[in-house]
C-alpha cells in the first residue's frame, strides 16, 4: 500500500491531536493583524484559515504565497507554514522579517532549519509524512487552526472516520476532468483538492471560487466532465452544470456521496477529493507517493 493510502487515512486522529495543541504558544490573539504565507498546499491552508478567522470575528487575516508576501505591510504577527520547514521561498520570508513582527512556524521536523528563524514553533511530528504529497500534515495544521478559532474538531475528525471509508463519487473511468468549487474558507480546500489531482496522479483538475465559475469556467463542462463543489453551493449552479452534461458532485447533492443526509464538514470533502486523487494515480499506474516532477519541497540553490 502507498504512504499517501495510510496518512489519508490517519487524518482523523492526527486532527484530534493537533486539537490537544490548540493552547499553543506563537498562535495569534484575537484582534491581532495577522498573515499566513505557505506554498503550493501550506499555501491553500492559509487561505482556508485566514477566511475561517476573519469570519468567525477574530481579526483581519491576509494569506500569501511567501514568494509574494507584500513586504510593506504591517502585521502583528506572520505565520509561516511549511510541513518540510526547508522552502526557500519561506526561509526567505522568516528572515527578512526576523526582528520586524513576531513570526511563528508551523512545521513538521523540529530539526527543519526553519525553526530557528522564527520567534515561536509549532511542531506536528506526529502528521510528518512519507509521501512527497501532503495529506495529514496540511489537514492537522487546519485542524489546529480552527481548534485555536474555538472549532468542535472532534465531531470534524467524525466525519473524517466516515470520508475514509465511504465508496468513491467519482471514478477514472468515467471522469477526464473535474473542477473544485468553493466559498468563503472551502475556496482553499477547493484549490487543494484540484492541486492533489494535479499533483499525484498529473490529472487535468481545476478550481474556483463558486461564483466565479459561470465567469467563464463553466465552458470546460461537459460529458464525462466533474464539477465538485465542497460547502455552500450557489442557487442554480448544479442545474446550469447538469444542463452542460457534466456531472455534478456535492455531498448533499441527489442523496449526496454520503448517504447519511446531514451535512458534513468540508474538511472531510477534501479527504474524499485525496482519496479520488490516489485512485486517478493508481488507476494509470503511477506512484502516488512520488509524483512526475514534484518533490518534497522546493529547495532553490
Ligand atoms: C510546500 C510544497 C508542497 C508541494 C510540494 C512542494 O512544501 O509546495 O505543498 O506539495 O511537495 O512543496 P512545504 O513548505 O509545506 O514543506
Amino acid at each position: 500500500m502507498s504512504h499517501v493510502k495510510v496518512e489519508i487515512a490517519s487524518q482523523p486522529d492526527c486532527w484530534r491531536l493537533a486539537a490537544e495543541m490548540a493552547g499553543a504558544a506563537g498562535l495569534p490573539e484575537r484582534g491581532e493583524r495577522v498573515a499566513v504565507a505557505g506554498c503550493g498546499t501550506s499555501w491553500f491552508i492559509a487561505q482556508a484559515y485566514a477566511n475561517l478567522r476573519e469570519r468567525d470575528g477574530h481579526g483581519e487575516t491576509d494569506a500569501f504565497q511567501a514568494s509574494e508576501f507584500p513586504a510593506g505591510r504591517g502585521y502583528d504577527r506572520v505565520i509561516a507554514i511549511t510541513r518540510s520547514g526547508t522552502t526557500t521561498e519561506i526561509l526567505d520570508l522568516l528572515t527578512a522579517l526576523d526582528g520586524r513582527v513576531p513570526t511563528t512556524v508551523i512545521t513538521a521536523d523540529r530539526d527543519a532549519p526553519a525553526l530557528p528563524l522564527a520567534g515561536e514553533s509549532i511542531v506536528l511530528d506526529f502528521a510528518e509524512e512519507l509521501s512527497v504529497v501532503q495529506t495529514r500534515f496540511a489537514t492537522s495544521t487546519l485542524a489546529l487552526l480552527r481548534a485555536h478559532l474555538g472549532h468542535d474538531i472532534e465531531a470534524v475528525a467524525e466525519d473524517g472516520d466516515a470520508a475514509v471509508r465511504l465508496p468513491l463519487p467519482v471514478h477514472p473511468a468515467l471522469a477526464e476532468q473535474i473542477t473544485f468549487l468553493g466559498r468563503g474558507w472551502t475556496v482553499g480546500l477547493a484549490q487543494e483538492a484540484a492541486l492533489k489531482c494535479r499533483e499525484a496522479a498529473g490529472w487535468w483538475a481545476e478550481a474556483y471560487p463558486a461564483m466565479e465559475y459561470r465567469h467563464g469556467p463553466i465552458a470546460i463542462a461537459r460529458a464525462r466532465r466533474v464539477v465538485w463543489a465542497f460547502g455552500e453551493v450557489p442557487d442554480g449552479l448544479s442545474a446550469e452544470v447538469e444542463a452542460t452534461g457534466a456531472t455534478f458532485v456535492h455531498s448533499q447533492h441527489n442523496g449526496g456521496y454520503w448517504g447519511a443526509g446531514k451535512d458534513f464538514d468540508p474538511m472531510a470533502d477534501l479527504v474524499v477529493a485525496q482519496r479520488v486523487a490516489v485512485l486517478f494515480a493508481t488507476s494509470q499506474g503511477l506512484d502516488p507517493d512520488h509524483p512526475r516532477g514534484v518533490t518534497r519541497s522546493v529547495v532553490l540553490p
